[in-house]
């Protein structure tokens, strides 16, 4: 079993796209083991996003990330953080196959409605800074 973090970002949750994303989760067979909506301060979005820091969508990405509430969940399946990265498709939503969550519900390569962990390490620390009862 392995641990990914998964975030329904601001225009998924706005959209009330939420629970059919959730619901999706499920029906791939991901255990959600920790959950919850909350707003982003500026300071925990920029620190979270920090290895995007330079990049010229860093400050469009804060500002997107605290526009609104969003839903974080560490997610538990066998290969968790490559199947969430599949489910969830390409960064730029008209990359992602058909069925692929930011093909769905993402309406531009930044505001993408989901996010998820990219390696062993990374989920690891991301899943710390957002619920470090469960590390
Ligand atoms: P990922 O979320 O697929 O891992 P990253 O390259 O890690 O993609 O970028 C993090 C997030 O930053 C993306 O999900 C997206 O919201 C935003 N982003 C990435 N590239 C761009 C861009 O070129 N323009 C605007 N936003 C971007
Ligand atoms: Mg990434």
């Amino acid at each position: 079993m392995e641990r990914t973090l998964a975030i329904i970002k601001p225009d998924a949750v706005r959209a009330k796209n939420a629970g059919k994303i959730i619901d999706r989760i499920e029906a791939e067979g991901f255990s959600i083991v920790g959950m919850k909506k909350i707003n982003l301060a500026t300071k925990q979005a920029e620190e979270f996003y920090a290895v995007h820091k330079g990049k010229p969508f860093y400050a469009e990405l804060v500002e997107f990330m605290t526009s609104g509430p969003v839903v974080i969940m560490a997610l538990e399946k066998s290969n968790a953080i490559q199947a969430w990265r599949d489910l969830m498709g390409s960064t730029d939503p008209v990359k992602s196959a058909p069925n692929c969550l930011r093909r769905l519900y993402g309406t531009s390569v930044g505001q993408n409605a989901t996010h998820g962990s990219d390696a062993v390490q990374t989920a690891a620390v991301e899943i710390k800074f957002f619920f470090p009862e469960l590390a």
